[in-house]
């Protein structure tokens, strides 16, 4: 099976890409919602966190690993795979940076995200390494986490932030933004509005799930042998009312969350 992790339950709008693109594939999705927020946590322990949750869908047969978080994708890819040599892990990163560099036309980016996925610095590396030539700019935007957990998807209050987080980047002159963070594709409207309408925005969630479709589509073998039985099974480290409320809003329909401890093995 598909084993995808989060830090919480944003990361169900990477699932929700992954179902679409990958329909009938067997999926278990890990939200670490007892210890969410990663975005604001310290290197080593987002490194630690992803490595325990990776051993954890291994454990449960999970046969290839997709890293949903975004936090958890800049600063832990390189100790995830170096921990995991024989297991192909996705992240959400790389594929952004490749469309992000395919559909800018002035060569200037704008990235948002948590403080944890900006303060990596890690578009700026792998953007540069590319094309030299490309300017990035990053801004972290850790209040929009809380105002999409409470459903404020409309809002004044939440159009404002908008506007104001994306100010720095409009001033440099980005025409491409990555959305870098599992909650921004719930605000794509607003986000685009705000940015303009000449802004291309990069949906991460949809390049990772193209990714790890063409990489299954080459790899036939290992593509056999994941499980196609529908459903994704959706497991949390702590299950409150409020976040079954919430895991509707990224995946787009009702959710079925099972706490972690009581699943079925
Ligand atoms: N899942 C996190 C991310 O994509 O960076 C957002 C939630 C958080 O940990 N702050």
């Amino acid at each position: 099976m598909i084993g995808v992790f989060d830090s919480g339950i944003g990361g169900l709008t990477v699932l929700r890409e992954l179902v679409r693109r990958l329909p009938g594939y067997r999926m278990v999705y890990f939200g670490d919602t007892a210890r969410t927020p990663y975005g604001t946590k310290s290197p080593e322990t987002i490194i630690r966190y992803a490595i325990e949750d990776t051993e954890y869908l291994l454990k449960r047969g999970a046969r290839v690993i997709v890293v949903a978080c975004h936090s958890a994708s800049s600063v832990a890819t390189e100790a995830l795979k170096e921990r995991f040599p024989d297991i192909p892990i996705f992240e959400v990163v790389t594929p952004s940076v490749s469309k992000a560099l395919r559909v800018t036309r002035k060569k200037v980016i704008g990235v948002i995200g948590t403080r944890a996925t900006i303060g990596s610095g890690i578009y700026q590396r792998l953007i540069k390494d590319r094309d030299p030539e490309v300017k990035v700019y990053g801004n972290a935007c850790p209040l929009l986490v809380p105002l999409v957990e409470e459903g404020w998807l409309k809002k004044p209050e939440t159009r404002m932030i908008v506007k104001k987080c994306l100010l720095p980047l409009k001033m440099r002159g980005m025409d491409t933004l990555i959305l870098g963070c599992t909650h921004y594709p719930v605000l794509k409207k607003v986000i685009q509005a705000k940015a303009g309408k000449r802004v291309t925005l990069v949906d991460p969630a949809e390049e990772l799930a193209e990714e790890v479709k063409v990489y299954l589509d080459n790899y036939p073998e290992l593509s056999r042998e994941l499980e196609k039985d529908g459903e994704p099974l959706i497991l949390v480290s702590d299950l409150t009312p409020a976040f079954s409320r919430i895991a509707r809003i990224f995946l787009g329909r009702k959710v079925n969350l099972v706490k972690a401890e009581d699943a079925p093995s």
